[in-house]
């Protein structure tokens, strides 16, 4: 079964004025689309990979045929990282329960955390993805290049930002530290909240959470 474009489950306004409508709607409905169209055509040739999970695929990227391995890392990667991401986005959550205790308990305060999170974030160079993530029990903070994701090198990701240039440039151009400050008024701290459960129980059941982040077949 083909990958597809999962459905967004809010308008493209839905968080202005942080993160405006029109980036919104070509980042999910172009830049997204093209990452599961060329990762569609990449695996076209090979159909028992069509059916393997796609974070199967990234993070048994060496089982892949080495000639669309790079075109399945970058586009499999892609729309699994972009799937990621409009899940964590939504106005006015406030944090509370288990990862603020933890973020606390890990950084000193949410203040000292954002201030990790964007010095990350600034000091990243070219395109690719901040990350907070599960490791070894315990919260880390890491960047990834172009479409890597964390899962490839066994950490669980819990909270993401997009510094492609395409995340930000029509409303922000190249002031990436406004749009990581913008981003901070639109985390979804009740999935992140989660994300952080589903990565705890990971464990104890490694497949658990693999499967909770696998994008679904449905959608366009
Ligand atoms: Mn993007």
């Amino acid at each position: 079964m083909k990958h597809k474009l999962p459905d967004l489950n809010y308008g493209y306004d839905s968080l202005e004025p942080f993160i405006d409508a029109k980036t919104m709607e070509i980042h999910y409905s172009k830049h997204h689309q093209a990452y599961v169209d060329k990762l569609n055509v990449a695996l076209e040739g090979h159909k028992e990979l069509l059916d393997k999970p796609l974070i199967e695929l990234i993070i048994e990227l060496d089982k892949v045929s080495e000639e669309i391995r790079q075109t399945v890392r970058n586009n499999g990667g892609g729309h699994l990282n972009h799937s990621f991401f409009w899940q964590i986005l939504k106005k006015d959550v406030k944090i509370k329960g288990k990862i603020l205790e933890a973020i606390i308990k890990k950084f000193g305060s949410l203040d000292k955390f954002k201030e990790s999170f964007k010095s990350a974030s600034m000091n990243h160079f070219g395109s690719g993805w901040a990350w907070l993530v599960y490791v070894n029990g315990d919260l880390e903070i890491i960047t990834t290049s172009n479409q890597d994701n964390p899962l490839s090198t066994g950490k669980i990701p819990l909270l993401a930002i997009d510094l492609w240039e395409h995340a930000y440039y029509l409303k922000y151009q190249n002031r990436r530290a406004d749009y990581v400050d913008a981003f901070f008024y639109v985390i979804n701290w009740q999935q992140v909240e989660s994300n952080f459960i589903e990565a705890v129980k990971h464990l104890i059941n490694q497949k658990y959470t693999r499967y909770k982040l696998e994008p679904k077949r449905v959608g366009k």
